[in-house]
């Protein structure tokens, strides 16, 4: 019996993504990067799917690609790979442009490609006991899947350069601290904070917080002059939501509010 390499929960408002190969750590290899596009396709598809956990299955969160599909017999000549433009890439963009929240809820070691895909989400949660490592350096590769971005901005460019030239791996209280990750838990509570944030994502104003996801984005390449601008679009568009009309009835009637937007 094959199994499956990514296994879906779907849940009441989001879907759960579990990375399911323990005995290599989730390490990627084609199959499982097919099944983790179409997971995340079907999950945008989903009108009702209003945000999204990713995990990994047993001991690791992911170890990135599986190097055991880049093994060549002695005197055989490298070819190049395209794993990034096929695979990696699009994840990547696609986790960042996904009208609704991405978490990650790294379970244990989250290396290479792994490492990043994880800081590619939204919202990265980490047991006390995972540790992020930018493996790259070790066998002679260049950090990828959005390293060389993420990496200056979340943690600036000093500790930025420590992690990606010494592959050292980064324990999760650490990038905690180091604002490399929301927040790291209890092991035992992973799984259920994960879920909480997810359950909190379900039941807010949806649109909202796409609109938020779109102008975090930009940031990073707008002027303030611009990203102001695009402030002023955007809020525009989410105070025309009725979920903006009933967030405020809400508030002066001293009740929780009820948002029904769609994303
Ligand atoms: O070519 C291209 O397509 C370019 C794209 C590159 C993208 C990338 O992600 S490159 C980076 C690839 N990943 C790595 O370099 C990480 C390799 N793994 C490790 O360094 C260590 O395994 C970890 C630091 C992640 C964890 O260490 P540890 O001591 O907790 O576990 P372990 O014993 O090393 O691993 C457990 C098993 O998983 C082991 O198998 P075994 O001996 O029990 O049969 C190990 O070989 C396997 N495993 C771990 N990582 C990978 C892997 N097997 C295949 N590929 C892996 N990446």
């Amino acid at each position: 019996m094959t199994v499956a390499p990514i296994l879906v929960e779907r849940c009441s408002g989001y879907r759960v993504l579990t990375l399911n190969r323990p005995d290599r750590l989730n390490a990627l290899n084609d199959v499982m990067h097919e099944a983790l596009r179409h997971a995340v396709s079907e999950a945008e598809a989903d009108a009702t799917c209003r945000a999204l956990l990713i995990t990994g299955a047993g001991r690791g969160f992911c170890a990135g690609q599986d190097l055991t599909d880049r093994l060549l017999a002695p005197g055989e000549k490298p070819v190049p790979r395209e794993s990034l433009e096929l695979y990696y890439n699009p994840l990547v963009r696609k986790l960042r442009a996904l009208p609704f929240p991405v978490v990650a809820a790294v379970n244990g070691v989250a290396a290479g490609a792994g490492c990043n895909i994880a800081l590619a989400c939204d919202i990265v949660i980490a047991a006390r006991s995972a540790r992020f490592v930018q493996s790259f350096a070790r066998i002679g590769l260049i950090p990828d899947s959005g390293g060389t971005w993420f990496l200056p901005r979340l943690v600036g460019d000093a500790r930025a350069r420590g992690l990606a030239l010494l592959a050292e791996p980064l324990p999760a209280d650490k990038a905690e601290q180091w604002g490399l990750i929301w927040k790291c838990v209890e092991d035992a509570s992973l799984a259920s904070e994960a879920r909480k944030i997810c359950e909190q994502f379900a039941t807010a104003p949806a649109r909202g917080l796409a609109l938020i996801k779109r102008a975090l984005s930009l940031s990073a390449s707008n002027t303030l002059d611009a990203q102001l601008d695009l402030e002023r679009d955007l809020q525009r568009e989410a105070s025309m939501t009725p979920d903006y009309v009933e967030g405020v009835r809400a508030f002066i009637e001293k009740r929780r509010p009820r948002f029904r937007d769609r994303r």
